[in-house]
């Protein structure tokens, strides 16, 4: 049986801007449902109150680890206005998730960025490392008792998404592309979507290690950032493609977390480069709600290739999951995800620990649609119901993955 790190993380993860409904002060609530194609997140799952809930379900079913965020817009609704009772709020789920023995791993910027900060130029503008610095340096006075801290969510997909509202604010784009739905359609926009560009994310690797030293110097926390990765393959004789794609997409951000605590790994599905680049998922029976290929191999991809181009930073997987209506399909996604997982450990690479995506079906930058999550959410009532694949990831947590079936591994 394979040796899991003493400590092992077994949760789930989720997002604020995803969960926690009416996000008044933040730059993406005043660009979703502007453009056709798009719908409000509204009151979301309504988690910002109902986050004890939320916890308590993920500590009954036997889940030992939570991930959730911090989100700026609440805590500096104004440049020159700090929020003590949104640190407070923070500061509460904090605690909930200790007094729950479960272990908050908590991110301090999930795509969302505070209104009036992007107006200045949000995290590529003039005022980025000043305003990032005094964020974080705010943060850090709650975060007694964490041991896991997310500095910059998928900055690859952030710097997507900066150039996304550049195309908006100069009226390129009309319709709505949201890079985690509409970038996977097989044919779709995905042409048109700008792939990450590599000066915005230098700029956003610049802020990450300013992240860490603050945090280092402030906290006990390991401080490392979660990427989304690609599990990109090379296709014959596309080696030197590959490897300029994959550094446009993803090794410029593992690169930067050379030296950090952990790195966390997101992976959902996997793509070969050929002559052209990255190929378009084809349709397919068994493709996601977003059209992505069905791959729960890419974990053990994205795992590899992480461990090679930080050179051995400790691995979290923070995200994996799948959006599907079938639950019986999620668990059996998550069964292979879990047998790569074993895999890479028993081939020593160092995984820390496994936060599935996600644990409430949520809006997902745009859309409801696509369901990820372990439990589902009455959008009326906020009613949880969790699913049969939350028990099954807790029996699995439990039993410290002995509970796997045999026949998960080859
Ligand atoms: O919902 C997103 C999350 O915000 C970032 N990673 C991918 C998820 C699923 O698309």
């Amino acid at each position: 049986m394979t040796k899991l790190a003493e400590g092992f993380l077994w949760g789930a993860s989720t997002a604020p801007h995803q969960i926690e409904g009416n996000n008044l002060n933040s730059d993406f609530w005043r660009l979703e449902g502007r453009m056709p194609g798009s719908s409000y997140s509204g009151d979301a799952c309504d988690s910002y109150h109902r986050y004890r809930e939320d916890m308590q379900l993920s500590a009954d079913a036997g889940l030992t680890a939570y991930r959730f965020g911090i989100e700026w817009a609440r805590i500096q609704p104004r440049p020159d206005l700090w929020s003590n009772a949104e640190l407070a709020h923070y500061r509460r789920m904090i605690e909930t998730a200790l007094e729950l023995g479960i272990t908050p791993v908590v991110t301090l910027q999930h795509f969302t960025l505070p209104a009036w900060f992007a107006d200045e130029g949000g995290m590529t503008g003039p005022t980025a490392l000043e305003r990032w610095r005094a964020y974080i340096e705010r943060v850090s006075t709650i975060l007694d008792g964490v041991e896991w801290l997310i500095t910059i969510n998928e900055p690859n997909m952030l710097a997507i998404m900066t150039g996304l509202a550049e195309m908006v604010t100069s009226g390129k784009l009309d319709e709505w592309v949201s890079p985690t739905v509409e970038g996977e359609r097989a044919g779709s926009l995905v042409s048109s979507l700008p792939a990450p560009d590599p000066a915005i994310g230098s700029a956003l690797v610049v802020l990450h290690r300013e992240a860490v030293d603050i945090l280092h110097a402030r906290t006990a926390a390991k401080v490392g950032w979660s990427i989304a990765n690609q599990a990109l393959t090379a296709t014959p004789g596309n080696e030197q493609q590959f490897a300029d794609v994959s550094y446009v997409w993803e090794d410029l951000y593992l690169l930067g977390s050379r030296g950090d605590d952990f790195v966390g790994v997101q992976s959902y599905t996997s793509q070969p480069v050929d002559a052209k680049g990255i190929v378009p998922h084809p349709p397919h029976p068994d493709n996601t709600l977003t059209g992505a290929a069905y791959r729960p191999d890419a974990l053990g991809i994205a795992l590899r290739h992480a461990w090679e181009i930080t050179e051995g930073v400790p691995l979290l997987v923070t995200e994996n999951g799948i959006p599907t209506a079938s639950d019986e399909r999620r668990i059996e996604y998550i069964t292979g995800a879990l047998g790569v997982l074993l895999d890479a450990v028993d081939e020593g690479l160092d995984v820390r620990g496994y936060l599935h995506w996600s644990l409430l079906d949520n809006y997902e930058w745009g859309h409801w649609e696509p369901t990820f999550g372990l439990i589902a959410v009455d959008r009326d009532t906020f009613e949880r119901t969790p699913k049969p694949s939350l028990g099954w990831l807790g029996e699995v947590a439990r039993t410290h993955g002995a509970s796997l079936t045999t026949g998960v591994r080859p």
